[in-house]
């Protein structure tokens, strides 16, 4: 009887331990954040770049292997043109689309997953948001899985944030601080002048210092170190004159103080923030100047419009503390089975022993 529970028990451990390893949650798309500290951090002097929270921010642009995911999740029927054409059929574009409305299916160009996505309006980045935030749900595009959660999808312009968003696109404020902000003083290695935020979002102030990315074959930056971006048309690859470059590869050299990369070209970023009804675009392109990486730089666009050098990047809250995940409660539950388990066959053994 004692051996017969003691032998269920490590049945149930062995379950919890199958039940962790088969978790759909496993299979859900996972970012690279980097916190964002410094809560309530000195604006720039034009006001730019104060933000009283701390935030995370994905280190990388979306990508085309998140963004195909995304498509295959709510795009068998793409009701609201969360793909667009030119991404299968312009060169810098990743995604193939395949079958007919109710059962398209897409899939990456060679080399291009690591790539920023492109072609994406501010309306499919609020859409990638939502999404998320109902947590990577799969099915038409709806209420329930991305014309609703963080932005009540409407005209591109009167979308606000949802007070419990779990993802969001940033603020200007918020991608300016990530890109520039730097708490150190001059003399430990921050700005120029103590006023916190570099020229540019590779922890560096001068164009003199930027280096523009030349691409291996595959889109890889080839000469990735000190204060590399992706601009000027660089990037030759795919028989192409610029062109997107794998995310990060840039390499930690060309981080910002927070550890994002790429917040200087590859792709223009929406941002959430509004001017005259545009949204700011950040950051500048494969294709742009050094300027457009300048702090004091600003470009924007209407909700809608459709670049080959218009990307993304997403943000999140800090997540709760002392709250385990899923795989961490299925490690305690097979632990503390495996613990009863073994207690009971010690007892059983105990009186063998004398
Ligand atoms: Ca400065
Ligand atoms: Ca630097
Ligand atoms: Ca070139
Ligand atoms: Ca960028």
């Amino acid at each position: 009887m004692i051996r017969k529970n003691a032998s269920m028990l490590v049945m149930a451990a062995i379950a919890a331990i199958v039940v962790c390893n088969t978790n759909p949650a496993s299979a859900e798309l996972v970012f690279n954040w980097v916190t964002v500290g410094d809560p309530g951090n000195v604006a720039d002097s034009f006001g730019t770049g104060s933000v009283a929270d701390e935030y995370r921010i994905a280190r990388y642009e979306v990508t085309n292997n998140q963004y195909t995911a995304f498509l295959n999740a709510i795009a068998a029927t793409d009701t609201n043109n969360v793909y667009a054409t030119n991404m299968g059929s312009d060169a810098r574009g990743g995604i193939i689309r395949s079958g007919s409305t109710g059962s398209f299916s897409y899939t990456l160009k060679p080399n291009m997953g690591n790539k920023p996505v492109n072609f994406v309006t501010y309306f499919n980045a609020m859409r990638f948001v939502n999404w998320l935030h109902n947590g990577q749900p799969s099915g038409m595009q709806d209420a329930s899985t991305t014309e609703n959660g963080v932005y009540a999808i409407n005209d591109g312009i009167s979308e606000t944030r949802a007070v419990d968003a779990q993802y969001f696109l940033p603020t200007r404020d918020e991608w300016h601080k990530a890109a520039y902000y730097d708490p150190r003083n001059e003399a430990d290695g921050g700005p120029i002048g103590d006023d916190h935020h570099w020229l540019l979002p590779t922890m560096s102030e001068f164009t003199l210092s930027i280096v523009t990315a030349a691409a291996s074959g595959n889109g890889d930056i080839s000469n990735p170190g000190g204060n590399v971006v992706n601009i000027l048309n660089g990037a030759d690859w795919n028989a192409l004159d610029g062109n997107v470059t794998t995310v990060g590869s840039a390499g930690t050299l060309s981080r910002s103080y927070y550890g994002t990369l790429d917040q200087g070209g590859n792709v223009r970023e929406w941002n959430e923030s509004l001017i005259n009804d545009n949204h700011y675009i950040l950051g500048g392109s494969y294709k742009g100047f050094e300027a457009d990486l300048f702090s004091v730089t600003t470009l924007a666009h209407a909700p809608s419009l459709i670049m080959p050098d218009n990307g993304f990047r997403i943000a999140s809250p800090l997540p709760p503390e002392g709250i385990p995940t899923v795989s961490q409660w299925g490690l305690a539950v097979m632990l503390l089975l495996l613990l009863t388990a073994g207690t009971i066959i010690m007892k059983r053994r105990v009186p063998q022993a004398a």
